[in-house]
Formats: structure tokens, C-alpha cells, sequence
């Protein structure tokens, strides 16, 4: 198996020599680094156990250089803290100590070093010191090594040590794509842009597509290393070297991400949950400008206490919103450590809960502490169903992709589809095409679209129903088309509406007419039965049918616009309807004189004379058969189709 162990403590205590003394590789790289004495920049060793394969990184001690410590604290499984016993518990013993713990790094051991140089009298008192520092925390059980790299003694000790405690670990989660937040990026001569990092999550071959974010630049993977050694695939737990084509590496720079292509999104708010330390000198407060320590990015930013009192105490644990001044690439459940601007100390750390959310308003933060709550709740319980849920819950009813949804979760394809499933066939989410909703936002869409139809009704009793169009645009103007399609969908399958070509209507919508409203209706049909092909104009026709009613002609023309919509009634010209029949009956005859000529030619004399009309009808009629194709112009006859 593969793990990263980190190295924390104070400045000169003796963390690079014990990387040299454990895998003979000096970390400090740097020329500086070698004139100084000093670590500077993180730097990397491996270690070759046989069933176990370990990157270190071993990190500088000093107070200025604890962000270059966090740009390799990120991604560690393991942490060794080492403690000089000359010396015994220093400032950034603490404080490295403390970033591990809010970094909810879950495992370690203690090397107490340069023991060559104390008696055991001053090696018990070191041991006090550091078992009263770790007291109820993760390292409370954790081995305590003295060791000396200078004299070797307790050297083959401490790798028994790490193998055991390496394969206690359990596996890193499988669900993430691949992620590997960048902490290097130079060039090799002949190859070109290589980058390196700890892949915190996923796998990474060579010939992939990747992404750079936020850069948003894709990338091919040319090459790739691994302890030293070239690899076809390096996987969560590694430190990795990546040669990558199509970019060049002054594009790149540390706190960037390397990452699964078109997976995740660049933001610069989201919502987390934090702790303060104990030992804070302050509470966190709402507008206090920090910095935001996460992968092996520094941003700046400012924070909303999502609480009544806009501050959280020292040693409280509570949510906030982080408004970065740059953009950042985020996994949900990433740690984060919080620094003071100046004077730059760490003051909090905590997780993201939620990476994609807009700038919350003081009056929602009831809601929001629910949400987050149940996003906590979810995590604890591993509950990917719930969380996809409560993602999906914000979006409304806008709905989301599954891209969007991927953005949100970091998750691979696979826990994707298949938590989307599961939630799909709980009902907890509708599926539309390619968007999703969440359940509770669709039924009120569903019922806005019903009462929007009622209404409708109600203004127009007589008509077929809405238009599809006019509908879409009233509730549905805003959302994806799928959305609209999947509404109707679904109230039709419960039975609620009929959704025809054009119009949609309540399913218990039938025109039930009025006795009144039925006399107008079989005067009119009268009018145009009687009429034949020589039919009154519109006005004539309705003022006849109130003729001897109550009714007016408003009224009779509403019952018109019934007769057409059922169809009996087709509209010819602005002043011309006739019976459905008649038409109907005057193409067979037309297509009957067609069928007796050779070329199937007719021109407005034979139709009168064929049809019984004058040229007053003859024309409109011809014109109407026109459009509907029935007929087509051929000079100044007409082609009976
Ligand atoms: N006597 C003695 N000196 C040591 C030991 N380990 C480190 N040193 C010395 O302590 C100094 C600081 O060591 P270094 O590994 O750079 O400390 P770091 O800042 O924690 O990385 C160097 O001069 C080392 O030679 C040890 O076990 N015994
Ligand atoms: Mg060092």
C-alpha cells in the first residue's frame, strides 16, 4: 500500500535530518535551503517498506514559511511530530500540531530526536511535555520514539513502527475523481511542463485529459512518475510527477489543481464548517479578512458567521460562509485551516460542506444552518443519497445536470449514476432528459401549472384550454425546456390534464353548456347546416342565432369559437365559416372531377360550376384548398393534388 507521512514541528528540531537518516534523501532541495541550514519549501523523499511504500513530506518548522507547511500538510494520511528532546515543546510544535488536528488528519506517531544529546532524566521530562500537548486528541495513543539521527539509535525502530501504523489505515475513499492539487510546476528539458502533488483522490494514467483549474486550461498526460520510477498510473495516495502536454509551466502554479476532466467547477464562496482554536487570542468574526488555507492554495478572504451573534468564540465549532478573493477548486468534506492576516497566525479549521452557493442573505441563515446541518448529518452517516438530495434542493426549481450535480459532489461517474438511481426510484428526485429536480420543487411547479390552467378556464370557460406556449411562458420561462415537458409529462400520466398539439386543458374540463348556451349553439349549427356552400357572413350569422334569445352576441360568438374548436366549424376567410361536412364533401367532388380529367387541372368556372357557387365563395374556398393543400396554383388554374 501506498501512504504520504508528513513531518511537523518546530524550526531546527531535527525533521529533515530524520527523513535523511529513514530513506538517505536530503528534502532540502533548494540552494537556499542548503546554505541556510533551514527547510524553506516543503521537500519529498520516499521510503521502500516492501508491503509498504511511503512518500514523505517533510516540511519547514519556521513561523514565516507555515504556509509553505500547509501546502504540504493537505495531503497527508500520516503525520510524524517530532519534538528535539534537547528542547522539548516549541511554538510551531503547537501550532503544526494543532493544523494536523483541525486538518482531521487521522493518524501519527511522536519522534523525539537529538536524543543523543539528552540524559533519560531529560527525556522523561520531554515525554511529560508531550503527552500533556496531545492529551485528547488523535495522537493521544499514538507511539513515542526516541530516536537520533546523528548515532541511527531508534532508526530501524520507527520503520517498524510506520509499517504497522500504515497498514492500520484504512484505504482512502474511492468515491472522488482524481485530484491532485498542484505544489510544484517546472520544466524538464525534452519534456517539457511537469507538475507535482499528492493525489489526494482517484487515478491518474498516462495518455489522460485532464484539467487545470481554476485556470480551465485541458491537458494530456504525457508522462508520469512516481517514487522516482516512471508508472502507467499513479493512485490516491501517491505523490505523483506529471508531465503534461499542451500547456507550459509558467502557465501553472502552485494551489492549483490537477484534476478529472469537465468534473469540477472554480468557485469563490462556499460553505463550511469551522472550529476555533482554544487557544485563539479572538472569537472569528463576521467581515474579519483570513486566510484560506485549502490543497496547497492561500486565499485571501472574508467570512460570514452563519449565527445570531456573528462570532464564533475560541474552542466553538460553528458555520460559515467563505468569500474568497480568488477563485478555488473544492471537494465537498475538504479541510481547510484558517490563519489571522496579520499578524499570521492559524486561528480555525474546518471543511467545505458546500462549494457551489450564492452569497447568503442575514434573513436566511436559519435555513441555511438547517441545510448544513443535514449536510454534517449526511456525511456522518455516509449517506450519499441524502447529500445528492440536499444538493439538488438548492437548485431549485431550475433543476440541475448531471455535470452540475458532479461539480457539487466531486464524486466519480460511477457513485454518480448510481446515487442518482437510487434517489430517482425513492421519488426523492424526478428525472427530466438530462436535468433533475428534486422532489419537493417539482410538485409545486406541477401545482402552479395546474391552478395556472384553472384559470385560464375560468377566464375563458369556452375555450380548448391554454396554449402550450403561453403556459410554458408564464411558469416555465426561466427553466430548461425538459423541465416544462416533464411537468406535463407526469400530470398527465396522474390523470390531471389532457395535453394536445397545441393546448393543454384540466382533464376535468368539459364544456358544459347552459340551456341558453345550447339554443345558440343548434341555432348556429342550423345557420351553417341550411346554409350550405352559400353561407351567411360571420356578423349576419351570429346576429340571426340571438335573434329571439336573451343572449347577446359577445356570448354567441364565444359559442362560435366552441364549434370551431370541436371542429364542426372551419374558418375560411375573415367573413366566411362553413360546416366541416360541406367542406369535406366538396373535396370528394373536387377530387372526383380530378380523377376524370387527364391532367387534373380545374380552373374557378368549373369549380363553381362543380361546387353550386358564385365567384364570392368560389374564390376563398379555392384559397383555402390552397393552403391546405388540396390544390395548388398552375398559372390561372389550379392542380387538384
Ligand atoms: N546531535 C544531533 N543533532 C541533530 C539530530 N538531528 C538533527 N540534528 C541537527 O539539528 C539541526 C537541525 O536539523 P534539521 O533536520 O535541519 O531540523 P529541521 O529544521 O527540523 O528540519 C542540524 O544541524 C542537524 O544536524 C540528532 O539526532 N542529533
Ligand atoms: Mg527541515
Amino acid at each position: 500500500m501506498d501512504l504520504i507521512v508528513g513531518t511537523a514541528g518546530h524550526i531546527d528540531h531535527g525533521k529533515t535530518a530524520l527523513v535523511k537518516a529513514l530513506t538517505g534523501v536530503d528534502a532540502d532541495r533548494l540552494p537556499e535551503e542548503k546554505k541556510r541550514g533551514i527547510t524553506i519549501d516543503i521537500g519529498f523523499a520516499e521510503l521502500d517498506l516492501g508491503a509498504v511504500r511511503i512518500g514523505f513530506v517533510d516540511v519547514p518548522g519556521h513561523e514565516r514559511f507555515v504556509k509553505n507547511m500547509l501546502a504540504g500538510a493537505s495531503g497527508i494520511d500520516l503525520v510524524a511530530l517530532v519534538v528535539a528532546a534537547d528542547a522539548g515543546v516549541m511554538p510551531q510544535t503547537r501550532e503544526h500540531f494543532e493544523i494536523c488536528r483541525l486538518l482531521e488528519i487521522k493518524s501519527g506517531l511522536i519522534v523525539l530526536t537529538k536524543t543523543d544529546l539528552v540524559d533519560e532524566e531529560l527525556l522523561e521530562l520531554v515525554r511529560l511535555e508531550v503527552a500533556e500537548l496531545v492529551e485528547n486528541s488523535f495522537l493521544e495513543n499514538a507511539p513515542v520514539i526516541a530516536a537520533s539521527a546523528r548515532t541511527g539509535s531508534g532508526i530501524a525502530e520507527l520503520k517498524d513502527i510506520l509499517r504497522d501504523l500504515a497498514l492500520e489505515i484504512p484505504a482512502r475513499k474511492n468515491e472522488i475523481v482524481s485530484f491532485l492539487p498542484i505544489d510544484r510546476a517546472f520544466s524538464v528539458k525534452g519534456f517539457g511542463a511537469v507538475v507535482t502533488g499528492t493525489l489526494v483522490s482517484g487515478e491518474i494514467s498516462e495518455a489522460e485529459e485532464l484539467d487545470v483549474l481554476p485556470l480551465g486550461r485541458r491537458v494530456r498526460v504525457r508522462g508520469l512518475q512516481t517514487h522516482g520510477k516512471s508508472a502507467k498510473s499513479v493512485r490516491a495516495g501517491q505523490r505523483a510527477a506529471v508531465n503534461l502536454g499542451g500547456i507550459e509551466h509558467a502557465d501553472i502554479e502552485r494551489g492549483m489543481v490537477l484534476c478529472a476532466k469537465d468534473a469540477l467547477r472554480p468557485a469563490q464562496i462556499f460553505d463550511a464548517e469551522i472550529e476555533v482554536l482554544k487557544d485563539a487570542k479572538k472569537g472569528l468574526k463576521s467581515r474579519q479578512r483570513v486566510r484560506v488555507h485549502i490543497g496547497t492554495i492561500e486565499a485571501l478572504a472574508r467570512v460570514q458567521v452563519l449565527n445570531e451573534a456573528n462570532e464564533i468564540a475560541p474552542g466553538e465549532k460553528d458555520f460559515v460562509q467563505l468569500r474568497l478573493e480568488t477563485f478555488v477548486v473544492t471537494i465537498p468534506n475538504e479541510r481547510f485551516i484558517i490563519r489571522s492576516y496579520s499578524p499570521q497566525m492559524t486561528i480555525a479549521g474546518g471543511r467545505v460542506l458546500d462549494n457551489s452557493v450564492n452569497k447568503h442573505r442575514r434573513k436566511d441563515v436559519e435555513n441555511i444552518r438547517k441545510r448544513l446541518k443535514n449536510h454534517v448529518e449526511a456525511e456522518k452517516q455516509n449517506d450519499r443519497a441524502k447529500q445528492l438530495k440536499l444538493f439538488l434542493e438548492t437548485s431549485e426549481e431550475r433543476g440541475a445536470t448531471r455535470k452540475d450535480l458532479q461539480a457539487r459532489t466531486g464524486w466519480r461517474d460511477e457513485i454518480l449514476k448510481k446515487t442518482i438511481v437510487e434517489n430517482v426510484e425513492k421519488k426523492s428526485i424526478v428525472e427530466a432528459e438530462s436535468f433533475y429536480i428534486s422532489r419537493t420543487p417539482f410538485e409545486n411547479l406541477k401545482t402552479k401549472t395546474l391552478s395556472e390552467i384553472e384559470n385560464h378556464h375560468r377566464r375563458e370557460p369556452l375555450a380548448k384550454g391554454i396554449l402550450r406556449e403561453t403556459l410554458r411562458e408564464k411558469i416555465f420561462a426561466q427553466l430548461a425546456p425538459e423541465i416544462f415537458k416533464i411537468t406535463l409529462v407526469h400530470l398527465e400520466k396522474e390523470n390531471k390534464i389532457v395535453a394536445e398539439k397545441d393546448y393543454i386543458r384540466l382533464a376535468a374540463h368539459n364544456l358544459e353548456l347552459s340551456a341558453e348556451e345550447e339554443l345558440l349553439r343548434e341555432k348556429l349549427r342550423k345557420i351553417y347546416k341550411n346554409a350550405k356552400l352559400e353561407v351567411p357572413k360571420l356578423e349576419d350569422a351570429l346576429n340571426d342565432s340571438v335573434g329571439g334569445t336573451k343572449s347577446d352576441k359577445t356570448h354567441a360568438r364565444k359559442i362560435f369559437q366552441l364549434l370551431i374548436n370541436s371542429g364542426e366549424l372551419v374558418k375560411i376567410s375573415e367573413e366566411f365559416y362553413f360546416a366541416n361536412s360541406e367542406i369535406e364533401s366538396l373535396t370528394v367532388k373536387t377530387r372526383e372531377f380530378a380523377s376524370n380529367t387527364a391532367d387534373r387541372l380545374i380552373d374557378v368556372a368549373k369549380f363553381k360550376e362543380i361546387a353550386g357557387i358564385s365567384r364570392k365563395y368560389a374564390i376563398p374556398l379555392l384559397e383555402f384548398f390552397d393552403r391546405e393543400k388540396i390544390t395548388r396554383r398552375a398559372g390561372d388554374k389550379r392542380l387538384i393534388l
